[in-house]
């Protein structure tokens, strides 16, 4: 099958890299050294890794002696295979030890998901080929060649692959030798033959390459012949490059530049738009899968749902009062009506808050919340404040108003909804009882405890008992402030916020024409009913009757406050 082939991905990794190897293109392997390169080097679309031994030990920070432990090597081996799904071919340096350590080492790999592993013909404890390569003793050939015998009988996966490296070249043995001990290792049962060397020229890897003649996949290193034109090695009918130590050499000369400068300048100002951003980590960890499980397996806790609050308004008819402060932040009982809102959530799960405000902004106090301020609260309304907090809709998230008070059942009812869309309907309010009282919901059923659990959906939300909203007819409670985003409405919810952006009366527009607008575009809103329990502080009055209620959520309510609350 052709290596480019796509269902490529549905096999496994060992005979991706077999066919890498044995396929008659000319192949790449980018060095990794743990699980963000591994990462790294699938995303700049490489079909291998090569777990290079310079580049693990050098990112522990020790020799390319073998001083970390091979099972240090295979665990870090484990992090780069979680992070990638690319075959991972280890530079497996001589093997740890005698033909007993390879036997270990290729069944410790497999677990490990691991495709292949290269052993190279030297003495362990082994010493980086460029570093005095020619003082360094080769492993007796025939020696060598009962470890390639004793991994290939003891891989329990066919496709598993044992990679021989020649290093007569490197120790200066000459060309006959490399020759003569690549045909013993190919006829012990090697999947393929490294041949490496240090010349700054490729010359004597293109006569080996000659003398070779294809008997076998041919994997070469060319670091110190980088210069070589890469369609030399194609045509001299290379299997594969291997570029061998890049990553490291990158990380590290960026990590030098970096240090040295915030060093210097003690500041990170200039270093800050140079550098991967923080998000760009978090994506390169797949924080969003994180995420999408969290809402999968805490759905029952709702351990980090998310809310956003409305608190950009001084609050009409309290201006006496929001002299100094937006009306979030008038006390209600002891505490702002932020911090009540706020506590009702977290008592929720629902813990990631932002809070959007606007009027004395400076006044609303940020303890356990974000705040994002809307700069033209004064010109704009509802949605231009929830779109100023558009970035951090990513999660399930409660919208609300700011300035409610609610029974704890009530948030909890709405986040434990499955729908994508859910609001709160008060079905005790069908009636414009005072001036105050805005945001009537018509609804596909009226609120009838006998048909409790039933499906009831949002038809529309107006202000007006009149006109087409009311058609004539009666709505069914009043939206009290609360909406519910989950899953896939969320996208689908900025889609429609994106939308209407492009009005030009964008500015003027509130919740409910969102809640119209998702209805439009064919959404279904499902409608939580309750019945009080609830308050909204819309005016003087409001706020004075709020400070009851708020007693009555206390422990220590006396009963009497209780049912007082329960309106
Ligand atoms: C490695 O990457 O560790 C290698 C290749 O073995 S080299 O450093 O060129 O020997
Ligand atoms: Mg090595």
């Amino acid at each position: 099958m052709n290596a480019r082939d796509p269902s490529i991905l549905t096999t496994s990794r060992s005979s991706r890299l077999r066919q890498m190897l044995t396929s008659n293109q000319l192949e790449f392997m980018m060095e990794a050294h743990n699980g963000l390169s591994a990462r790294i080097v699938k995303e700049a679309g490489f079909r291998a890794i090569w777990g290079s031994g310079l580049a693990i030990s050098a990112q522990y920070g020790v020799r390319d002696n073998n001083e970390a432990s091979w099972t240090q090597v295979v665990d870090t081996l484990e992090f780069m295979a979680d992070a990638s799904d690319l075959p991972i071919l280890l530079d497996g340096d001589t093997g740890y030890g005698n033909f007993n350590n390879v036997r270990r080492l290729v069944r410790k790999l497999e677990q490990r998901g691991i495709a292949g592993v290269c052993i190279e013909d030297k003495q362990f404890p082994k010493t980086n080929s460029f570093i005095n390569g020619e003082r360094q003793p080769l492993a007796e050939m025939d020696e060598f060649c009962g470890k390639i015998k004793a991994g290939k009988d003891s891989q329990s996966d066919d496709d598993f692959s044992i990679v021989a490296r020649v290093e007569a070249l490197i120790a200066g043995w000459g060309m006959d030798e490399a020759l003569r001990r690549a045909e013993a290792y190919r006829q012990a049962g090697a999947d393929a033959i490294l041949i490496h060397s240090k010349l700054s020229r490729p010359d004597e890897i293109l006569t080996f390459a000659r003398e070779w003649a294809g008997r076998g996949p041919l994997v070469i290193v060319p670091t110190k012949y980088y210069s070589t034109p890469t369609e030399v090695f194609r045509k001299a009918g290379i299997s594969v490059v291997i570029w061998a130590n890049h990553l490291i050499r990158s990380a590290a000369s960026a990590m030098q530049a970096v240090a040295k400068e915030i060093h210097d300048n003690e500041t990170l100002v200039d270093v800050e738009d140079r550098i991967a951003a923080v998000n760009e980590i978090f994506r390169l960890q797949d924080a969003d899968e994180y995420s999408e499980a969290e809402r999968r397996y805490l759905s029952a806790s709702r351990a980090t749902g998310a809310a956003i609050v409305l608190a950009a308004s001084r609050g009409a008819g309290l201006e006496a009062l929001t002299e100094e402060r937006p009306k979030v932040m008038l006390p209600v009982a002891g505490k702002p009506l932020l911090r009540w809102l706020v506590d009702g959530f977290k008592k929720q799960g629902v813990n990631d808050i932002t809070v959007v405000g606007g009027y004395r902004a400076d006044a609303i106090d940020t303890a356990g919340i974000k705040l994002v301020v809307n700069e033209r609260h004064a010109q704009t309304g509802e949605l231009a404040s929830l779109a100023c907090a558009a970035d951090t809709l990513q999660t399930d998230t409660v919208i609300s108003y700011g300035d409610l008070l609610f029974r704890s059942y009530i948030v909890r009812d709405l986040v434990e909804s499955e729908a994508e869309f859910s609001v709160v309907v008060d079905s005790s309010l069908t009636q414009a009882e005072n001036s105050s009282v805005r945001d009537f919901a018509w609804c596909s059923a009226a609120d009838d405890r006998g048909l409790f659990g039933n499906k009831v959906l949002l038809q529309r939300i107006s202000s007006e008992l009149q006109g087409d909203a009311a058609n004539g007819t009666s709505p069914q409670g009043r939206w009290i402030g609360l909406l519910n985003v989950r899953g896939a409405g969320i996208e689908r919810l900025k889609t429609v916020l994106a939308q209407l952006r492009e009005r030009p009366d964008f500015d003027s527009l509130d919740i409910p024409a969102l809640l119209n607008a998702l209805i439009d575009s064919g959404e279904q809103v499902e409608v939580q009913y309750v019945h009080g329990h609830w308050r909204g502080v819309n005016d003087l009055e409001d706020f004075r009757r709020a400070g009851d209620f708020a007693h009555a959520q206390t422990p220590l309510a006396s009963g009497d406050a209780q049912r007082g609350a329960a309106q």
